[in-house]
């Protein structure tokens, strides 16, 4: 990070050389369970609607008692409000709902004494979505991207006693940013996950992945680890549950890689079995519970484990009506409790990386998840800055989920319209999934081409499995054509139903028929199952949503400013009709073994 700490200026007000893009993707993403101290809890706040603590360099002023200060700053870090991290602002006070723009958040990091034997880091679980972060005055590095994990060495900067952090937070929308100024869901504002500080050895596991080589043997574990700081020669790899302790040899850039004969029990949503596993290296260790299994795709076919495989699903936002984009442990939970009941084996994580929690939890029950990257709609697909953007995004998300036995799709990007550009974007980035990872399917959310009423986007020779977004019954009157297009359309790969569903809105406010009725939303899913059921090239389907989620843009007095294709209301307690529905399907199918 402090490297990139000198690129050029983002605007030309500041004579503070702040980076635009963030290098987080060449740092620290795994965590391997290692201990840290929570930063979560009160910080002071400030919103900044002109950015003068960029001016001012607020970052740089030293605390001292308010009446005592001889220079007329406009905001003072150090005393004031305070809001909770992790927090959305727009959750905390009515005039901040629709604020966009910068936010400083402050806070004291107390060190008892500073341990110059170690390497220290501050770990953001995700800001939103440019953020960038100060110690003790000094500019560290930006990051850029609204959900993913980022770390900022602070090794050779503590001071033994009380030291002070800021983040300054951005998260207005612009067109060459992933996602853009125009979506379907809140351009919620924060540190909004959480926030720790840790130490390790001087020489520390920076990056590990395991996994089964997807050869069809079902026979060999790989490991792929990487090392940083003072070469290291070798590290440990121990999985007791196997009987296997084994030395991997490092080269000289710390890199190394092992294959391993092993029979390891197969993890499915049926059997969700996940091995301990833990990597040493010198006095630095890493664990992870992992789980191995075969993804793959044969013709139309979805194999898990060899065994065909129908994705009885739903699509899922992090949105709450109280806590904003801020997850937790119930949440999560109480998400995949309502999956389960719903019949479902799969969820799309939509439209952006989860809380890392969501896989960590889908792998110890036994879901697998869609995962996607915000490159939504049309974003500035001929911008090499915003491919870089997007790319970082994939690789920080890849990084930290891919000993996820759950996460079995990479989505890279969401109803995107066919361009030579958007082409050529997209199929970089589906080639990148591969790269740093062999062992799981690529998809995006594609569009039906209605001039032809077929199934067709130049993207699908690239990607592994057709995801494909429809909403006859809805946005499409004429339900026939969707028969139609099932006739036309002959894909040499599997479709997936990535969105389909209407608005249903229950209680007072609810027409009693009609559009956004509970009734029509429940007529739409009784026609959609029954065309899509006849359709063998689908694979899987993944209804738009399990819960009604808050969103800027819909205003009409059915919607106020709620998105209501919820299966279940945004009290996340009350089901509609469409929720029995779909999940009479989904039982039916699954005791017919599909
Ligand atoms: C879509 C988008 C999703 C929207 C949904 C809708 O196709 O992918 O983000 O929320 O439609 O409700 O319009």
């Amino acid at each position: 990070l402090a490297d990139n700490a000198l690129q050029a200026l983002h605007d030309e007000d500041y004579d503070v050389p702040f980076n635009t893009q963030s290098l987080c993707h060449d740092g620290l993403i795994f965590m391997g369970g290692r201990a840290s101290e929570s930063l979560d809890g009160d910080w002071t706040f400030c919103v900044d609607l002109l950015d003068t603590g960029l001016r001012q360099k607020w970052f740089a002023m030293l605390p001292e008692a308010p009446e005592n200060r001889t220079e007329p700053w406009d905001y003072d870090p150090y005393v004031g409000e305070t809001v909770p991290v992790p927090s959305n602002w727009a959750m905390m006070k009515e005039k901040w709902y629709f604020f966009e723009g910068s936010a400083w958040y402050t806070r004291a990091l107390d060190i008892e004494t500073v341990d110059s034997s170690k390497r220290q880091f501050l770990r953001f679980g995700a800001a939103s979505y440019d953020c960038k972060i100060f110690l003790n005055g000094e500019f560290l590095g930006n990051h850029y991207g609204a959900s993913t994990p980022f770390c900022v060495e602070l090794t050779g900067k503590l001071k033994t006693g009380r030291n002070w952090i800021m983040a300054c937070v951005n998260n207005i929308r612009t067109r060459d940013r992933v996602p853009m100024r125009n979506t379907d869901w809140f351009n919620y504002g924060g540190l909004y996950r959480e926030v720790s500080f840790f130490e390790t050895p001087k020489t520390l596991i920076k990056d590990f992945f395991l996994y089964l080589v997807p050869d069809g043997t079902y026979s060999t574990l790989r490991a792929e680890v990487a090392v940083d700081g003072v070469p290291a020669g070798a590290v440990t790899l121990s999985i007791p549950g196997l009987g296997i302790e084994k030395e991997i040899v490092l080269d000289a850039d710390g890199k190394g890689t092992l294959d391993i004969s092993a029979r390891p029990q197969l993890w499915s949503p049926e059997t969700p079995v996940l091995y301990d596993v833990s990597v040493t290296c010198g006095e630095d260790r890493v664990c992870d519970r992992i789980g191995f299994r075969q993804i793959e795709r044969r013709g139309t076919d979805i194999l898990l484990n060899g065994a065909p495989l129908f994705l009885r699903g739903i699509s899922v936002h992090e949105d709450d009506a109280l806590l904003g984009k801020v997850t937790n442990e119930d949440d999560l939970r109480r998400r995949f409790a309502h999956a389960r009941e719903l019949g479902c084996n799969y969820l799309r994580l939509a439209h952006y990386p989860h809380h890392e929690r969501a896989a960590q939890i889908a792998d110890e029950l036994g879901f697998l998840l869609w995962e996607e990257i915000p490159v939504y709609w049309a974003i500035d697909f001929a911008n090499p800055a915003t491919y870089r953007d997007a790319e970082n995004q994939l690789s920080e998300l890849i990084k930290r989920d891919r000993n996820r036995a759950s996460v079995v799709i990479w989505s890279v990007g969401n109803e995107n319209p066919d361009t030579d550009a958007r082409l050529t974007f997209m199929k970089g980035l589906a080639e990148t999934c591969k790269r740093l990872d062999p062992t799981r399917l690529t998809s995006a959310a594609c569009l039906v081409n209605h001039a032809r009423n077929r199934i067709e986007d130049r993207l699908a020779a690239h990607i592994d499995i057709i995801g494909l977004n429809e909403y006859y019954g809805w946005y499409e009157e004429n339900f026939d054509d969707l028969a139609a297009i099932g006739e036309n359309s002959d894909p040499d790969r599997p479709v997936v139903i990535s969105e389909t569903g209407a608005d249903g809105v229950i209680g007072e406010k609810g027409p009693k028929s009609g559009l956004f009725s509970e009734d029509y939303m429940a007529e739409v899913y009784i026609r959609q199952i029954a065309t899509l059921r006849e359709l063998g090239y689908i694979k899987g389907m993944s209804p738009w949503i399990l819960y009604d989620f808050r969103v800027e843009r819909r205003q009409n007095i059915f919607q106020n400013g709620y998105n209501h294709k919820g299966l279940i209301a945004a009290d996340k307690k009350t089901k509609k009709k469409a929720f029995h529905i779909l999940a009479d399907y989904y039982r039916e199918i699954a005791a017919a073994g599909e």
